[in-house]
């Protein structure tokens, strides 16, 4: 069946549009006319934007924001708050990490995001045993993914060693753990899981060059014939030292030069580079997937975001542990990462003259729609029907226009500017608040509650 919704406002390939008719038949794009008539079309109010793809989530991390906020002993770093991590993900169930991720993933949806990239690697019961089926956990994120109507593209992540050089893995890692045959057959097994959610994407994520050793990465990667590949890389100063002392270079170096980095790898955070890296990864055609919130929250470091974009380095955003989930916020906090470092204005624009909230937002959905590999990322016919309404009520962007908007959105609004979000052309979001936000809600009060209490 086809429908026809229209918007006052949208944001087309080629720029603004008004007045624009869209004919969406099984969630897909079939045309879209600008200057057309509303008659007999569905009406929605608000800014039509294309949804964003989140391209970097551990889901089951958002169930401890918060908790990792209190100073140890001495000297918290990334390295302490990650063992707080561990403890924390050794008490959760089957049921509690599909009801976390349901929360999480609905709070993506009010804030404008219509994909999410799921960097799965809690694979194991608490002793490290593999559930009966090999998928149980991968199949509680796409049950979340099916409840609250977001895009998933999952991606298995590989894990085998606690660090370089076949360190051997730590306790808290042992939910974490397989072997390449096994991975390859959970992958297999992702791909069945995902089959029933509307153009679900698999694809693989060997966690780092800690984590896998390089037999290995290049096995799995031989073994990916599509789908995209993530890895973690260079989000540490620690982790760079560890890599050159255990492999002879820094980690986007050494992948540089050892695996063949192209169009369907997305390299996260890739904080800390060298000027020689950062425009050498630009040249791939990889995607950084920057995640500004977590990496200012784990003190991370600052992505050197003015030379990659100036080599025109593709990159897009992800949510990683959840400590807020924003999209306006996420591309705020990596403008704002730069001007404090660069004590300057209008870093990640290029042009005189340019938005930087539309620079923003055109980089994250081109980027982040490669990194998560989905028909989507505009309003354009073949593409998925995911589409956000941004208020044009709302006291920030009502006196705005075209890319003022965004710009009203990512640097004052934010989630608050979200109106109505379409998936697929249905609305799953409703003036800001998700149609099964209450259950979804209740059901994450609970288990947050019980896991805390254990
Ligand atoms: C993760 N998070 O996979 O959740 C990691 C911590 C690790 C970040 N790197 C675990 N931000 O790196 O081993
Ligand atoms: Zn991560």
């Amino acid at each position: 069946m086809t429908r026809t919704l229209f918007f006052e406002n949208a944001l087309l390939p080629d720029g603004w549009a008004r007045q624009v008719r869209v004919a969406v038949e099984d969630g897909v794009i079939r045309s879209m006319t600008a200057g057309a008539s509303a008659a007999g079309a569905e009406r929605h109010a608000g800014i039509a934007v294309p949804g964003l793809p989140n391209l970097h989530c551990h889901a089951f991390q958002r169930a401890m924001a918060g908790l990792a906020e209190r100073r140890g002993p001495a000297n918290d770093s990334f390295w302490t708050w990650r063992e707080v991590m561990y403890r924390f993900l050794g008490r959760l169930t089957p049921d509690d990490v599909e009801a976390i991720a349901a929360f999480a993933y609905m709070e993506m949806l009010e804030s404008g995001f219509s994909t999410v990239t799921e960097f799965h690697y809690l694979h194991h019961d608490p002793a490290g045993r593999a559930y009966a089926d090999l998928g149980e956990m991968a199949a509680r994120i796409a049950a979340a993914a099916g409840a609250t109507g977001i895009g998933l593209t999952l991606l298995p992540s590989l894990y085998m060693t606690g660090g370089f050089a076949n360190a051997p893995p730590m306790e808290g890692q042992k939910r974490f753990l397989n072997d390449v045959d096994r991975f390859l057959t959970l992958v297999a097994r992702s791909r069945d899981i995902v089959a029933a959610l509307p153009a679900a994407r698999v694809g693989i994520a060997p966690h780092s060059l800690r984590a896998v050793p390089p037999e290995a990465l290049s096995r799995v990667v031989a073994n990916c014939l599509d789908g995209p590949i993530h890895i973690h890389a260079a989000e540490q100063t620690k982790e760079v030292e560890d890599c050159v002392a255990a492999l002879g270079a820094r980690p986007v170096e050494w992948l540089m030069h050892n695996a063949d980095v192209e169009a369907r790898w997305c390299l996260i955070h890739a904080t800390h580079m060298t000027p020689t890296e950062t425009e050498a990864l630009a040249r791939t055609g990889a995607v950084a997937g920057l995640c500004p919130l977590t990496e200012a929250s784990l003190g991370d470091g600052i992505f050197d975001g003015a030379r990659y974009l100036g080599a025109d380095g593709r990159f897009g955003i992800g949510t990683d542990s959840n400590i807020q989930i924003d999209a306006a916020a996420e591309l705020r906090q990596l403008e704002y990462s730069q001007r404090l470092r660069d004590r300057a204005r209008n870093v990640m624009a290029r042009q005189e003259g340019a938005s930087v909230g539309r620079s923003l937002f055109d980089n994250a959905l081109a980027g982040g729609t490669q990194a998560c590999a989905r028909p989507v990322g505009a309003i354009a016919a073949g593409k998925r029907a995911d589409i956000v309404l941004l208020d044009a009520d709302h006291p920030d962007l009502a006196a705005g226009a075209g890319d003022h908007w965004l710009d009203a959105w990512i640097f004052i609004a934010g989630r608050a500017a979200v109106r109505e979000v379409l998936v697929g052309g249905d609305s799953v979001v409703a003036d800001g608040r998700h149609s099964a936000h209450d259950d979804i809600t209740r059901r994450y009060v609970a288990t947050v509650k019980r896991v805390l209490a254990a």
